[in-house]
């Protein structure tokens, strides 16, 4: 080991997020003096399996406060970690694991675990003197940057259920670097609320959860059509320049073989469900759909990635929580064809990496994604990059703590130059 990438002392405390909830930070200190920091997100629509985030429940805060989850750094995590190579994230992350003993992370907290891991690999990174992603990474050459998937809309469980679905997102595949992408994805954005307007009467229209305009339509399929008008309205070409990428996030609002739709006022079978999805992803430019299904219909999600996984991307989300057993149980049976990366979802950068060569393996895309619940903290673009994600989905092009993230993949396509491409989705 390295004298100066000793983990010298970790510290914790409560800070807070976009919704006003407090959440765990880190931060790591080395030996040779270098500091890594880093922030838990948290997720609003959960898969059934995902790592716990701990809360203290009781009256303070509505439950929500992470004192417990804190102090679990401080006296167990930290003590665990004393003197450990940071450099070493697969020993650390080990370490982290074994020190909860669960399979769920439910002792000390998927919260905990998630911010200590990424702090320690921030430290690691400081201590060799290069940015995040360049210490993930490892190596030289042409680094291929993530295609922006970038939310307009936000319905379901971010926008108090105004619609059922609940990322209504673009790809603005058609451009050539990160830049454009967004610049693109602003137009768009501009233009969907000017259609809202047009539509609703209103001027102004809310803010969803992760910064999309909140949902001033009649129902679902209106707020797809709307979202068309406005890659229209912005000038460019659906589904060739900007294509559509639904959240369906079926498992809020399905489950046990039934889809209640309260925004359409219908409730229909698994397959009625399917065929209507099918229907919009045949009539709008839609080319991915993330959890079309719910969680426990894993026949009705491989229907539907038979019918269209050719030409659509059909994502794991609440379906894989970002744990490698799942993604390669979901690869043998074709229930999906690419894969949501949540780190909080699984607790430890070294099991996310896990479920994200698991996807690979299998052919899959890999969307790197933050929370619905987040903070400055930009961690996840790093991720991105380090790992050579496909695809990045960070919420929308408005709110801090998303434009946190989007600025930060535009300061590293700006320092790369040449040296970096953008990817283009593969559907
Ligand atoms: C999702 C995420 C991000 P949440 O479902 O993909 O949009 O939402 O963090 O609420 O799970
Ligand atoms: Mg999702």
């Amino acid at each position: 080991m390295s004298t100066t990438t000793a983990i010298e002392s970790v510290h914790a405390r409560e800070v807070w997020d976009s919704r006003g909830r407090p959440t765990v930070e880190v931060e790591v200190t080395l030996s040779g003096g270098t500091t890594g920091r880093a922030i838990a997100p948290a997720g609003a629509s959960r898969g059934s399996g995902e790592a716990v985030d701990l809360r203290d429940g009781g009256s303070r805060l509505g439950g929500f406060g992470v004192r417990a989850a804190v102090a679990h750094v401080e006296t167990t995590l930290g003590p665990a970690l004393h003197h450990a190579d940071a450099a070493e994230q697969a020993y650390v992350d080990a370490t982290l694991v074994d020190a909860d003993a669960t399979p769920d992370k439910s002792r000390l907290g998927g919260n905990a675990l998630v911010a200590t891991s990424m702090a320690v690999a921030h430290a690691a990174a400081a201590a060799a003197g290069v940015p995040l992603w360049m210490w993930l990474r490892g190596d030289t050459g042409d680094v291929r940057l993530p295609m922006p998937e970038v939310q307009v809309i936000g319905g379901g469980a971010h926008a108090h259920r105004r619609v059922d679905l609940q990322d209504f997102m673009v790809v603005p595949r058609g451009a050539a670097t990160v830049a454009q992408a967004l610049e693109w994805v602003a137009e768009c954005y501009a233009a969907t609320g000017a259609v809202l307007s047009d539509r609703s009467g209103r001027v102004t229209h809310g803010v969803a959860d992760e910064g999309g305009h909140w949902p001033d339509v009649g129902g679902n399929e209106a707020a797809i059509e709307a979202l068309t008008r406005g890659i229209e309205r912005a000038g460019f070409e659906p589904g060739r320049e900007v294509s559509i990428a639904l959240d369906v996030a079926a498992s809020e609002f399905g489950g046990g073989g039934r889809y209640r739709l309260a925004a359409d006022d219908v409730e229909l079978d698994a397959d009625a469900w399917c065929e209507r999805l099918l229907g919009w992803v045949d009539t709008y430019p839609v080319s991915s759909v993330e959890d079309p299904l719910a969680e426990d219909d894993l026949d009705t999600f491989a229907a539907f990635t038979r019918a269209v996984g050719d030409r659509v991307q059909v994502v794991g989300d609440d379906l894989t929580v970002t744990n490698a057993a799942r993604v390669d149980a979901a690869a043998a049976a074709g229930t999906a064809n690419a894969l949501l990366v949540k780190p909080n979802q699984v607790g430890t950068l070294t099991e996310a990496r896990a479920a994200f060569d698991a996807a690979r393996r299998a052919g899959w895309e890999t969307i790197v994604s933050a929370r619905s619940g987040e903070t400055e903290d930009v961690t996840i673009v790093h991720l991105a990059v380090g790992w050579g994600g496909d695809q990045l989905k960070v919420g929308s092009i408005t709110r801090g703590e998303r434009t946190a993230k989007w600025n930060e993949l535009l300061r590293i396509e700006d320092r790369l130059g040449a040296a970096a491409t953008l990817q283009h989705p593969r559907r």
